[in-house]
């Protein structure tokens, strides 16, 4: 089982940059790696990433020394499991809206004493070939990343009891959601949306818990930055459409006569 160095970077004050890949390309994954980037996160929320597509995202993740996170729909153990047990370094767990569901993600992704994860010998445990599970387990329970994102309302009412809960390691932003929840679908810079997120990661960082959000474009990324945020997530599809635009511009500019 792999060190997870961003893991160690966030929790001694470091900020760690990632990129959500929601498209299946183990080659793109290795270019994340191969850029600088510090991890990489694979959208199996958004899109049709499955459990297989993953394995293989994630052994590509491993070629270029790149912790792999993958951010999971469904919120039940038995699924989790699956993403884990992979070799996923992190999960990340949207729409974590009440105590009892953040708890739910906890307990799925430690093993016993902490948690309740069913124990294997799988790959995230190298088949059981290389450290007894015994040790494996305690391995696992102190590198993988936990990740739950706050991202509507309920979540904000109840943002005080989920910053209680040991185990979470970033309370993740999500500011599409959270702009839809606040009755301004996808405005994610609408001054009050702006206002609630500068509210929210302030809350967070006051009782010394680590944030992270989206930052697509490098305004959104100089104002996390500013804000305090430790982890932050780039996205393969506003990388390649924000390149290819601005080719296309320039392009059809030299064109006219
Ligand atoms: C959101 O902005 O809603 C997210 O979940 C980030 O992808
Ligand atoms: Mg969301």
């Amino acid at each position: 089982m792999r060190t997870n160095q961003v893991k160690a970077k966030i929790l001694s004050g470091g900020t760690a940059f990632g990129v959500f890949c929601n498209i299946y390309s183990p080659s793109i994954v290795e270019m994340i790696g191969h850029m600088g980037f510090d991890f990489v996160l694979i959208d199996a929320e958004h899109g049709p990433l499955g459990v297989e597509s993953c394995e293989h995202m994630v052994r590509a993740a491993e070629g270029v020394g790149l912790p792999a996170f993958i951010r999971i729909a469904m919120n039940i153990r038995q699924n989790i499991l699956r993403y884990l047990d992979i070799g996923a370094l992190g999960v990340q767990l949207p729409m974590i809206n009440t105590p009892a569901e953040a708890k739910a993600v906890v307990e799925a992704v430690k093993y016993p004493p902490l948690g309740k994860r069913g124990l294997a010998g799988v790959r995230a445990a190298d088949y059981g070939l290389t450290i007894p599970l015994k040790d494996y387990t305690v391995k696992a329970n102190q590198e993988i990343l936990v990740v739950t994102q706050v991202e509507t309302m309920e979540a904000v009412s109840h943002l005080d009891e989920l910053l209680t809960i040991e185990g979470i390691d970033v309370f993740f932003i999500g500011p599409t959601d959270l702009s839809s929840s606040m009755g301004y679908p996808g405005q994610v810079n609408h001054p009050e949306v702006l206002a609630m997120i500068q509210k929210l990661v302030t809350r967070i960082r006051a009782v010394g818990r680590i944030a992270g959000t989206t930052a697509y474009n490098l305004e959104a990324l100089a104002r996390a930055k500013e804000l305090g945020f430790q982890y932050l997530v780039h996205n393969v599809i506003a990388m390649l459409s924000r390149s290819g635009r601005e080719y296309l511009e320039s392009a059809r500019g030299l064109k006219k006569p």
